[in-house]
Order: C-alpha cells, then sequence, then structure tokens
C-alpha cells in the first residue's frame, strides 16, 4: 500500500506523520510527502529513513501511484488537487473545508458514522476540529434521549490557524504586532475565528451548526455557536448545553458517556477534576466532565469538553478513517 500525505510539512501533516510512525498497523505501509513548491526537496525524518518533499502538482500525482492519500491542505488546494487525485482512483481522507457539505460525500467521525461511508467514495471528508469534539460526547446523548437544541460556545488554541496563529500568541506575549489575527491574542480573547458571514456568524460557527446536523443525521436540530479564539496554544475547550427531548438521569447520561468509545469522563469537582487544554495536548481522546444539569430548563444539560485539535480535531481523525477503509484496523 502507497500513502501520499498532502500538505505534510504543515502543523496538521507533520502531526499526520508523527501518528502513522506510533501506529503499528501503518508499518509496512510506503509512505510518501507532498507540499508546495516552496517545500519541495526538503527532507522529513519518518521511520528512520528521510523522505524528501515531493511538489504537489497534477504530474507528482498522476506518477506517484499512490493507493491512498491524507490530505492537509486548504480548502481551495483541496479543491484542485483531490478530484485529480480521485480520477487516478487514489482514496483521499481530506481534513479540508472544502467537501464537508456536498450532500454526495459523508463527514466522518469513525466512532459515529463509518457505515456512511460507500465503496465508491474517493473523496471522504473529515469535519472541523471543534464539531467532532463535540458530536463525540453529543452522539450518545442523542441516540439516549433525543436532543433538542445544541448551544455551543468554543475556546479555540491558536494551533487552529498554523504556525502563524502560534507565533501571534508567543510574539504577543513578547509584546509584538500580531500577523495572522486582526488584533492581539495575547491576554486577549477574539470572538472572531474565519470570516464574517451576512447573517452575523463567522465560518466558523456556521461550520459547527451545519457539519453538527450532517453527522448526527438531522437536518432540524436547533443549533446556535459562538466560537472564541483563546491565548492557548493547543487543544480547543468547548461548553455544551443541551436541551434533550426525552428526560433523563445525571447517572444515566454518566453511563452512556463513559461507555462510547474515544470518550473519557473526567469530572469530580470535589477533587478539582475536570477536562484542561494544557493536560489535552498530545492526547488522542476527547474529554468530558462539569457534567451537570442546566436547571433553567425541564431536559436541559451541561458538558465542558476538550480535544487536542491537531491530533482527534485533524490529524488522528482522518487516520482512523482511513485505517478502517483500507482495513488496516
Ligand atoms: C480553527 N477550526 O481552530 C479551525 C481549524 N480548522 O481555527
Amino acid at each position: 500500500m502507497k500513502l501520499g500525505i498532502f500538505g505534510a510539512t504543515g502543523l496538521v501533516g507533520q502531526t499526520m506523520l508523527k501518528i502513522l510512525e506510533e501506529r503499528e498497523s501503518f508499518k509496512d505501509v510506503q509512505v510518501e510527502v507532498f507540499a508546495s513548491s516552496r517545500s519541495k526537496g526538503q527532507e522529513i525524518d519518518y521511520r528512520g529513513q528521510k523522505l524528501v518533499v515531493q511538489e504537489l502538482s497534477e504530474e507528482s500525482i498522476k506518477a506517484g501511484g499512490l493507493d491512498y492519500a491524507l490530505s492537509a491542505l486548504d480548502a481551495d488546494l483541496a479543491a484542485k488537487f483531490l478530484p485529480l487525485a480521485a480520477q487516478e482512483g487514489i482514496v483521499c481522507i481530506d481534513n479540508s473545508s472544502y467537501f464537508r457539505m456536498d450532500p454526495d460525500k459523508p463527514l466522518v467521525v469513525p466512532e459515529i458514522n463509518l457505515d456512511t461511508i460507500r465503496p465508491e467514495d474517493k473523496i471522504i471528508p473529515s469535519p472541523n476540529c471543534s464539531t467532532i469534539q463535540s458530536v463525540i460526547p453529543l452522539k450518545p446523548i442523542y441516540d439516549a434521549f433525543g436532543i433538542k437544541r445544541i448551544i455551543y460556545s468554543t475556546y479555540q488554541s491558536t494551533s487552529g490557524s498554523g504556525v502563524g496563529g502560534l507565533r501571534d500568541l508567543e510574539e504577543g506575549l513578547k509584546g509584538k504586532e500580531p500577523t495572522t489575527y486582526p488584533y492581539p491574542i495575547a491576554f486577549n480573547l477574539l470572538p472572531h475565528i474565519d470570516k464574517f458571514l451576512d447573517n452575523g456568524y463567522t465560518k466558523e460557527e456556521m461550520k459547527m451548526i451545519n457539519e453538527t446536523r450532517k453527522i448526527l443525521g438531522d437536518d432540524n436540530l436547533a443549533i446556535t455557536a459562538t466560537a472564541v479564539r483563546v491565548p492557548v496554544k493547543f487543544a480547543h475547550a468547548v461548553s455544551i448545553n443541551v436541551e434533550t427531548k426525552k428526560p433523563f438521569s445525571l447517572d444515566q447520561v454518566y453511563k452512556v458517556l463513559e461507555d462510547f468509545p474515544g470518550l473519557v469522563v473526567q469530572d469530580d469537582p470535589a477533587k478539582k477534576i475536570y477536562p484542561m487544554n494544557l493536560y489535552t495536548e498530545g492526547k488522542d481522546e476527547v474529554f468530558v466532565g462539569r457534567i451537570r444539569r442546566d436547571e433553567s430548563i425541564e431536559n436541559g444539560l451541561n458538558l465542558w469538553c476538550t480535544a487536542d485539535n491537531i491530533r482527534k480535531g485533524a490529524a488522528l481523525n482522518t487516520i482512523q478513517i482511513l485505517e478502517k477503509v483500507a482495513k488496516l484496523a
């Protein structure tokens, strides 16, 4: 099996390679790395060898003989290159937003909806980072009690904006002006992630709303979201307020969350145990805590969840999809 990493030199591409190295299932897979012409010829260490970065182009895709690709390309480059790769028969797992809402494509979180992938799918989109970590605790609640309404408030780390976001935080702490964000992120919060749309929401907020509906398979779900960038390097947090259709007990909620794969309940306020961004960095699981009733309505529930946005929110989710599609796990 020959696997290409598209966009191998960025934060997500590098994390894909790190996770592939960690996973026994990929030890016999031949890996090739692709990026823009700026990175051509650069060498990347992988399993004791040096991988030479190739320029991603129509020619290199045609000549590559790849079976699968993990793509960490931006939406515009994914739009340009993935259909070409698909035409060559390469199955592409895509981290970009470009194909996510295409009604002819699935939108996959392996713990939830692997069954939506059809054998003929050549481009398989992976959701937005903050969506992935939110739908994982929501899915068992949806199945057990039904969901009427969701209110998301996100606290998203600067790595979500790539190296530029990390640099703005680091340099901002030394008093330098930002170059990625419109305002300083050091000692500040920005209620602004991605572009503003005509309805006053940002694209990030609408991604959470639309992608959640698609993954849970419920177009009528009432959802609202506020997405905020916070001065944290890695891991996003999301405060989730849910109104369920059926009544629940908190014991039932704990049980369905504890039984769900990829989810860890960290919730003991008396011992000051709750999920935190700092301790989530580098972890594969989604963490959930601060589980309590929203006492202002009849069937209301509050959750706080964290996940490493570059791992489960991006690189790891695509790799878990690939493992299933290529029958490696
Ligand atoms: C962010 N959701 O955190 C983005 C990354 N895909 O900005």
